[in-house]
C-alpha cells in the first residue's frame, strides 16, 4: 500500500505535483476550512471486476454492499461510530462525500457502472498492470469524471500480499483510482474476515482524496506527519483490534487514534475520519479533483422533543409540507414534491415564529396550493401565518388571531369545510372549547372567538375537527373526566352548534385526542386509545337510524393512554391508522369494505421506533399514497411511504435531514 512512496522517489514530476498539493492543503488548514463545495459531493463510481476464476467475478450484490459501506463511512452514518472512545468522539466528522455506481458511461450511454474482464493473470502487482487491457486488466474510465475501482484476483507487492492500493491526487490520469482484492471488497459474496466490512476500500478511497496514513508513513518514528492537525502523533501502524488506549510518541493519555480509517487495523476496529481529515478531503475536491462529482444541499433535521406532533398537509396532488417546533422553540417547515430531484427541501424558519418546545403547528390547505398554519405563541396567544404561490416573499404572518389565548404548547386545530373557508378550535385558559372562523368575504379579519357549549377540557388537549361534507363540521374531545364528547355544526342550524353529546359512553384519559376521518361523503370514523390502552373505533353515517355505532377495539395492542391514533383515508372508504405502542413500536392497521373480517393488522411499520405514544402523522398526497412522519429516538424527523406499486410493503424510514 506504499505506492505513493514509490512514485515519489522514481517520478520527479509526481513529486513536484505532490509538493504543490501539500502547499494548497496547508493553505486550506490555515484559512479555516472554508471548503468551496457546499453540501454533499456525489461521486460516480465505475467498478472494474478483473477476474481469473469465475468465483472472483464478484456479484453485483457484493459491489453494492461496498458502495453502501462507503456511503456510511464517508457520511459518518456507520453504526459502529458509537465505538469511538469518548475522548475521541469530538473529532469524528462527516466527510460529506457519497458514491453512486455510474449511471452514464463515458460515451453517454446508460450503464450499471460495472465492467467485467476475464484475465489470464492469476495475480497483479502494484505496478498498475490491472489498469490496462494491454496488460491483462481493464482500462480506466476518464478519471476526471469517475472514481475507478478495480477488483483484483490477487494483489502482491515487494513486501507480500496486498489488500489494496491507491493513487493519490496529482498522479497520471491513466492509473488514477484504487485497486482492491476481491475478497476484501464489500461485505458479502467472496468478502472474507477480518476484512469483510468494506473498510479496505474506505481506507484506499481516503488516499484517493489525499489522506495519508495516520502514523505519518515514517516506519515507527515520531517525526513523520499525516499533515492533519487533529490526529495525534503516532509511532507506527496498528494491526488487529487494539485495546484503548495504545500509547506511542508520548501521545498519552489518549494515545493513538488507531480506530481511524487511515490506520491498518481490522475492519471491525476502524470507525472514523476526523474533522481535520475532512478539511484535506474537501480541499482535494475543490482543487485536484474539482471536475468530479456533483453537489447537493445538506438537509439538517431539526432536533425535536420525543412526543412532538409533526404537522403535515398536502396542498395539491403529490406535494407535501410539514411543520414542527424544535426543542429550542423555533417553528420550522420543510417541503417535498416529485419535481425536486434531491429529496426534501428545508428546513426553513417559518417567518421567525417561536413557540414552546414541541408546540404543535397545525396546518391546513383551504384551496389548492394555499397553506395556513396555526400555533400558540410563547405569550399564550393564538397566531396564524399564510402562504400561497403568488406571495413573492415567502410566508406572510404571524398575526394574532383575534386575541385568542390558550395554554403554551397547546393545540390549535384547523379545518377547511369548503373552499377558502377556515374554522379553528382551541381549549381556552378556562378549559372551554372555543372556535373562530374566516372566509374571504369577511372584510374585517377573523370572526370569533365563540365558546362551544360548556364542557371542561384539559388545557393541553386537542380538539379534533373534521368536515364530512361541504360546510359541515364535527368536533371531538375528551373532557376532564375522561368522557368522550362530540358536537356538530352545519349552516342549516339556526342556533349555532349542537351538542355536546356523550359519544356512546366512550371513556379515555382526560384530554385524550379523538381523531376523526371521513372516508367518504358524510361518513365519520373516530379513533381513541381507551383506558385499557387498546385502540377503539366508532362510526357514524347518515343511514344509521340510531346514532353512533361502536366502540369496538381494533386488535389487541397497547398504547399509552392519551396517545394519538392518526387516521387517514387514502381513497374512498379505505382507512389506515397509525400509533406508537407502549414499547415504542410504530404500528399500522388497515380497513376497507372488501375485508370480510374486520380490520387487518396491526403490523410493525418497517421496524420504526419512537417514544411510546409518539404521534405518527399521516397524510395522503394523492389517491392511495401514504406518507407518515414521526420524531425518532434520535430526536430527528423521520418519514416512511407506501403506495400500491411498492411490491414489498412500506419504504423507509428515512430521516428528513442529517
Ligand atoms: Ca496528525
Ligand atoms: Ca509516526
Ligand atoms: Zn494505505
Amino acid at each position: 500500500m506504499d505506492v505513493h512512496r514509490r512514485l515519489l522517489t522514481t517520478n520527479p514530476e509526481y513529486a513536484r505535483a505532490r509538493a504543490a498539493i501539500e502547499n494548497r492543503s496547508l493553505a486550506y488548514r490555515s484559512r479555516g476550512a472554508q471548503a468551496l463545495r457546499a453540501g454533499i459531493t456525489v461521486i460516480p463510481v465505475v467498478v472494474h471486476v478483473v477476474h481469473n476464476t469465475s468465483q472472483q467475478n464478484i456479484s453485483e450484490d457484493q459491489i453494492r454492499s461496498q458502495i453502501d459501506v462507503l456511503n456510511r463511512d464517508f457520511r459518518r452514518l456507520n453504526p459502529d461510530v458509537a465505538s469511538v472512545p469518548a475522548v475521541f468522539q469530538p473529532l469524528v466528522a462527516d466527510a460529506r462525500i457519497e458514491f453512486q455506481l455510474a449511471a452514464v458511461d463515458p460515451q453517454g450511454n446508460a450503464t450499471g457502472g460495472i465492467t467485467r474482464t476475464q484475465t489470464s493473470a492469476a495475480s497483479f502487482t502494484d505496478n498498475d498492470g490491472i489498469k490496462s487491457a494491454a496488460t491483462g486488466g481493464a482500462n480506466p474510465w476518464p478519471s476526471d469524471r469517475y472514481l475507478n475501482i478495480w477488483t483484483a484476483p490477487r494483489l502482491t507487492s515487494a513486501v507480500g500480499d496486498l489488500l489494496g492500493y491507491a493513487q493519490f491526487p496529482g498522479g497520471a490520469a491513466a492509473t488514477d483510482g484504487v485497486v482492491i482484492l476481491h475478497s476484501a471488497f464489500g461485505t458479502t459474496g467472496t468478502a472474507a474476515a477480518p476484512f469483510n466490512l468494506g473498510r479496505t476500500t474506505t481506507h484506499e478511497v481516503g488516499h484517493w482524496v489525499n489522506l495519508f496514513h495516520i502514523w505519518g508513513d515514517d516506519g515507527t518514528g515520531c517525526g513523520g506527519s499525516d499533515m492533519v492537525d487533529d490526529t495525534p502523533n503516532q509511532g507506527g501502524s496498528n494491526f488487529g483490534a487494539p485495546a484503548f488506549p495504545h500509547l506511542s510518541c508520548n501521545n498519552g493519555p489518549n494515545g493513538d487514534l488507531f480506530m481511524n480509517y487511515m490506520d491498518y487495523v481490522d475492519d471491525t476496529a476502524m470507525f472514523m475520519f476526523t474533522a481535520g481529515q475532512v478539511v484535506r478531503m474537501q480541499a482535494t475536491l475543490d482543487v485536484e479533483r474539482s471536475t468530479i462529482g456533483t453537489t447537493r444541499t445538506v438537509l439538517t433535521s431539526p432536533r425535536v422533543p420525543a412526543l412532538a406532533q409533526i404537522g403535515a398537509v398536502s396542498r395539491s396532488p403529490d406535494k407535501l409540507d410539514i411543520f414542527v417546533t424544535d426543542r429550542d422553540g423555533a417553528i420550522l417547515t420543510a417541503a417535498w414534491e416529485p419535481a425536486f430531484p434531491d429529496w426534501w427541501h428545508g428546513w426553513w424558519s417559518l417567518n421567525g415564529g417561536r413557540a414552546a418546545a414541541a408546540a404543535p403547528v397545525h396546518a391546513v390547505s383551504r384551496s389548492t396550493d394555499k397553506l395556513d398554519a396555526f400555533v400558540i405563541g410563547t405569550d399564550n396567544v393564538v397566531y396564524t401565518a399564510a402562504w400561497e404561490p403568488s406571495f413573492p416573499d415567502w410566508w406572510h404572518g404571524w398575526w394574532q388571531l383575534n386575541g385568542g389565548v390558550a395554554a403554551p404548547g397547546a393545540h390549535v386545530t384547523a379545518v377547511s369545510r369548503s373552499t377558502d373557508k377556515l374554522d379553528v378550535f382551541v381549549v381556552g385558559t378556562d378549559g372551554r372549547v372555543y372556535t373562530a372562523a374566516w372566509e374571504p368575504g369577511f372584510t374585517d379579519w377573523w370572526h370569533g372567538w365563540w365558546p362551544i357549549g360548556d364542557i371542561r377540557v384539559p388545557q393541553d388537549a386537542a380538539v379534533h375537527a373534521i368536515s364530512r361534507s361541504a360546510d359541515k363540521l364535527d368536533i371531538f374531545v375528551t373532557d376532564v373526566n375522561g368522557v368522550i364528547f362530540t358536537a356538530a355544526w352545519e349552516p342549516a342550524f339556526s342556533d349555532g352548534w349542537h351538542g355536546w353529546w356523550e359519544l356512546n359512553g366512550g371513556r379515555a384519559a382526560p384530554g385524550a385526542p379523538v381523531t376523526a376521518v371521513s372516508r367518504s361523503a358524510d361518513k365519520l370514523d373516530i379513533f381513541v386509545v381507551g383506558t385499557d390502552g387498546r385502540v377503539y373505533t366508532a362510526a357514524w353515517e347518515p343511514s344509521f337510524p340510531d346514532w353512533w355505532h361502536g366502540w369496538w377495539p381494533i386488535g389487541d395492542i397497547r398504547a399509552p393512554q392519551g396517545a394519538p391514533v392518526h387516521a387517514v383515508s387514502r381513497s374512498t372508504d379505505k382507512l389506515d391508522i397509525f400509533v406508537t405502542d407502549v414499547n415504542g413500536a410504530i404500528l399500522t392497521a388497515a380497513w376497507e369494505p372488501s375485508f370480510p373480517d374486520w380490520w387487518h393488522g396491526w403490523w410493525e411499520l418497517n421496524g420504526g421506533r419512537a417514544a411510546p405514544g409518539a404521534p405518527v402523522t399521516a397524510v395522503s398526497r394523492s389517491a392511495d399514497k401514504l406518507d407518515v412522519f414521526v420524531v425518532g429516538n434520535d430526536a430527528r424527523v423521520w418519514t416512511a411511504a407506501w403506495e400500491p406499486s411498492f411490491p414489498d410493503w412500506w419504504h423507509g424510514w428515512w430521516p428528513i435531514g442529517d
